[in-house]
């Protein structure tokens, strides 16, 4: 199973993973944490990254695009099944990842969808910031951060129901409730 957890800033993509991963034993890819982690190491895709991060925009598509293909190379796990967290966030992004797997011999099984109102993702991501330390966990950039998943990722969303992946999840109300919704959407899936 390959999935994809699609969704807002803030919309509980990072959490509900955590557990999606334990349920179904699936890789975890998350582009985010990648990028931090490159940040942290100072290495010359972190300082890149930071930059944009900071700022609340997306990395230029080519270099998330050659970060994802160099690991799913190099990461023999990947073949029991990945989630991919925070990628696509574009058109291109999508086309990418269809061409990857495809060149892999391996297919996109759904895309969860986590629909969340504004106010509450910029609850959530204000909450998260008075503990993360994240550069872009603050009101300023959470709003361009959002701006930006208007412009160029909702596009996504109608790119995946055309396809026939897109599962709509309702990603209000606890934790556990929101991960139930995903098991019976995943349960009940031909993926
Ligand atoms: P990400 O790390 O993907 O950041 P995110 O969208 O905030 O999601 P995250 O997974 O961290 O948060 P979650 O919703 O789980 O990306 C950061 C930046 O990296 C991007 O802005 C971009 O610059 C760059 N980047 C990453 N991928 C890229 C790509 N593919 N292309 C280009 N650039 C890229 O959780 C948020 C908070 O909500 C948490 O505190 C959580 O505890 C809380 N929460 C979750 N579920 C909840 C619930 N049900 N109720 C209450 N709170 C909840």
């Amino acid at each position: 199973m390959n999935i994809v957890i699609f969704g807002a800033p803030g919309s509980g993509k990072g959490t509900q993973s955590e557990k999606l991963i334990e349920k179904y034993g699936l890789y975890h890819i998350s582009t985010g944490d990648l990028l931090r982690k490159e940040i942290k190491a100072g290495s010359e895709l972190g300082k890149i990254a930071d930059g944009y991060i900071s700022k609340g925009q997306l990395l230029p598509d080519s270099l998330i695009i050659d970060m994802l293909a160099k690991l799913l190379d190099t990461t023999p796990e990947t073949r029991q099944g990945v989630i991919f967290d925070g990628f696509p966030r574009t058109i291109p992004q999508a086309e990418a990842l269809e061409a990857l797997l495809r060149d892999r011999g391996l297919e996109l099984s759904a895309v969860v969808g986590l629909e969340v109102d504004e106010p509450e993702l910029i609850d959530r991501l204000l909450k998260r910031g008075q503990v993360s330390g994240r550069s872009d966990d603050n009101l300023e950039t959470i709003k361009k951060r959002l701006d930006v998943y208007h412009s160029q990722t909702t596009p996504l969303k109608e790119f995946y129901i055309a396809n026939g992946k897109y599962k709509a999840i309702h990603g209000m109300g606890s934790v556990d409730s929101i991960f139930e919704s995903i098991t019976r959407a995943l349960d009940g899936c031909a993926c």
